[in-house]
């Protein structure tokens, strides 16, 4: 098959941060089923303990680690065990995140530090990690998972915005830098995904009516709904697969339309 329609990973080895469950569960499920081997991990071992669970249950044969993405020397740790234990990384998916929801104003240095360290330095340092085997193995796929806010701002997600957008244009450096070794590097820029992570926006009001924000985010996305992170998957096995290696320093928007409509007319 000619590489320009080969949306194959076999025999691929992708590495998904932070995925025992929501966005990067399922981004790694889907590349199982289009024939990589997984490894994934997490902050708490409880959580890859629960993913290593969840994987099993649905026939893929995973391999998870404990590793604080933010702490270079675990993650150099991790990536040589994943060299030794299952092979090079061929793809690796930057999907690790946390959000703090807190006025500027109120918000402290050190919280805004926080959210940085894990949505803007862990991708530069799991990058980091991988790209020099990926040099010499001749090939490597990095994807970056953006937002709305890689584009957008909104009150509360100072630190998530600024993280987002430099997650953005870290994308468009490494493309720019490693595009000749034959890595690239793209992002997701998911819209409002119906995760843990943004499960206090969608919590039911104590009359038992819609959070004022659910409501918003229907009301700001043409579908007038919120997405599933099954809806991803195509376009994360896009970005993994040879079908998409002129495709670099992209950042591919799946958000049902939030970036192109101006919202609900009254
Ligand atoms: P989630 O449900 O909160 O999952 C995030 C995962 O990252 C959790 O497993 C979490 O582990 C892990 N993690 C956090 N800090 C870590 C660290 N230092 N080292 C290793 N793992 C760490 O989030 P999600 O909604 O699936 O989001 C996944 C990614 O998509 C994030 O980057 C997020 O910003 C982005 N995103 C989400 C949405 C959305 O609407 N949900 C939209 C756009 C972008 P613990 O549970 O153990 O803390
Ligand atoms: C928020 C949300 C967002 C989403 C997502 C949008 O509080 O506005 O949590 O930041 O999680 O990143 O794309």
């Amino acid at each position: 098959m000619s590489d320009y329609l080969n949306f194959s990973l076999d025999g691929k080895v992708a590495l998904v941060t932070g995925a025992s469950y929501g966005i990067g569960y399922a981004i790694a499920s889907a590349y199982a089923k289009s024939g990589a081997k997984i490894v994934f991990c997490d902050i708490k071992q409880e959580f890859v303990d629960k993913g290593l669970a969840s994987y099993k249950a649905d026939g893929i044969d995973a391999k998870g680690y404990v590793c604080d993405v933010t702490n270079e020397d675990m993650v150099q740790d991790m990536v040589k065990k994943i060299e030794a234990e299952v092979g090079v990384v061929d793809i690796l998916v930057n999907n690790a995140g946390i959000i703090k929801r807190i006025p500027m104003c109120e918000m402290t240095a050190d919280e805004f530090r926080q959210v940085i360290d894990v949505d803007l330095n862990a991708p530069f340092i799991m990058a980091k990690a991988v790209i020099p085997s990926m040099i010499k193995k001749g090939h490597g796929k990095i994807i970056n998972i953006c937002s709305m806010m890689s584009e957008l701002g909104r009150e509360t997600v100072s630190a998530y915005a600024a993280a987002k957008g430099g997650l953005k244009m870290l994308t468009r450096n490494i493309c720019s830098e490693y595009g000749a070794d034959n890595i690239q590097c793209n992002g997701i820029g998911p819209g409002y995904i119906a995760t843990p992570q943004t499960a206090p926006l969608r919590e039911k009001q104590a009359d038992g009516s819609r959070h004022p924000f659910d409501q918003f985010i229907c009301g700001r996305t043409p579908a007038g709904r919120w997405l599933e992170a099954e809806e991803l998957t195509g376009p994360a096995v896009f970005l993994a697969s040879d079908a998409s290696n002129a495709v670099n320093g992209h950042v591919l928007y799946v958000d049902g339309g939030i970036l192109a409509y101006i919202g609900k007319q009254p």
